[in-house]
């Protein structure tokens, strides 16, 4: 089996907002980053959009060069929050898509879509849906690479940009990667790109054709890694959920907003047994058991119960997660997510069993 996975990246993303808030600057060159100072400023540029990267310019170079190459472009200085406040906006949507969800970068996360989508051309148009809410929610593109790697999405991701879906299926790896710079693969940056050029390799294509032990005696361990990252051996995970010291919580996102209670039911057994692999492996027990659910229209609640003990039980949990869904289950409106949270922990579990039988009969 084969996994469908998602790298999500903005478009030039400080520039894109900018552009957003001032459509005047729109197909202008745009570039945010230190003030230029008619070519004798200090300082680098940030990011830029595509009509600006048509002069060469580009992340973190000087921007006295950018000025001297773009003289007439439109200079802006990076307002941080503001940034910050989208980057949060996005992800909160890109979250809606998968609970294997993992953020990496100010304007780039991974999802897990293995369990969602059937093959790649259903793959495609959840992609597909992703950009469209994202421009039309956020107002501004996104870029997005679907493949069995984490890797390898990323490579796709930065292949069509801006606003491209690029897709690289199980069976192509090889054909796609071939011809490209080994720059392209993330890992490889501008000073081992030159130990790997001394060695008569420029193309992705070169590793494919070495065997892996003359790669490793050259390269070692990072030539191991690369190897796998070009054969599609990455194995990887997307975080599956929210783990931190004090809770652990999942939730999912309906596909379409649902009344049907066998949809939802077996939601929060999915849900319930992620948490639960990760509780097992983590050796946690916990008292407190939340319920989330949002309704169409955004409406959320969160519904708790708090144990008079800590215990480590999938059955259990489920029981009372879908006793308070019960409060809800008069409602009209459909609903559109639902999350658990465990929380309360204790690391070291003790009687739970004995416990849990005591509770159950008083
Ligand atoms: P990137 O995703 O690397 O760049 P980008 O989104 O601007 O352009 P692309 O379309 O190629 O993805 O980085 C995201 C943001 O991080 C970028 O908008 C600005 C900021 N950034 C810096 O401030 N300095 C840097 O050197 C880089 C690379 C990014
Ligand atoms: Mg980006």
């Amino acid at each position: 089996m084969y996994r469908i996975i998602f790298h999500c990246d903005l478009d030039c993303f400080f520039a894109a907002v900018e552009i957003r808030d001032n459509p005047q600057f729109k197909g202008q060159p745009v570039i945010i980053g230190a003030d230029p100072k008619e070519g004798k400023g200090r300082g680098v540029i940030a990011t830029c959009n595509y009509e600006a990267r048509k002069y060469g310019l580009h992340s973190a170079m000087p921007i006295s060069q950018a000025y001297k190459r773009c003289p007439h472009g439109v200079y802006l200085k990076p307002n941080g929050k503001k940034y910050y406040k989208v980057s949060k906006e996005v992800m909160e949507i890109l979250e809606t898509y998968s609970d294997e969800f993992q953020k990496v970068g100010v304007d780039e996360a991974y999802l897990e879509l293995t369990n969602i989508a059937n093959n790649y051309m259903e793959a495609e148009k959840i992609a597909k849906n992703i950009q469209k809410e994202i421009i039309c929610k956020i107002g501004i593109t996104i870029s997005i690479g679907i493949a069995p790697t984490k890797s390898l999405a990323k490579i796709a991701s930065d292949e069509n940009k801006p606003n491209g879906i690029t897709i690289i299926k199980p069976d192509n790896i090889h054909d796609f990667l071939k011809d490209m710079d080994i720059t392209r693969i993330p890992g490889i940056g501008k000073k081992s790109k030159v130990y790997f050029y001394k060695n008569g390799i420029r193309k992705i294509g070169d590793i494919i054709s070495t065997p892996l032990p003359k790669i490793m005696a050259l390269f070692g361990k990072h030539g191991n890694w690369i190897w796998k990252v070009v054969n599609g051996l990455d194995n990887r995970q997307v975080k599956e959920f929210h783990i931190d010291r004090k809770s652990i919580s999942a939730e999912r996102t309906f596909y379409s907003d649902t009344d049907n209670f066998n949809d939802i039911l077996s939601r929060f057994e999915e849900i319930n047994g992620r948490i639960h692999k990760s509780v097992l492996k983590n050796q946690i027990t916990y008292k407190t058991i939340t319920l989330k659910i949002r309704f169409e229209g955004f409406q959320t609640f969160t519904r708790s119960k708090t144990l008079p003990f800590h215990i480590q039980n999938q059955e259990f949990v489920l029981n009372i997660i879908l006793d308070l869904f019960s409060e809800f289950s008069g409602s009209k409106k459909k609903v559109r997510l639902v999350g658990i949270k465990l929380s309360n922990f204790e690391r070291n579990p003790k009687t739970r069993q004995t416990n849990l039988i005591k509770y159950a009969f008083t």
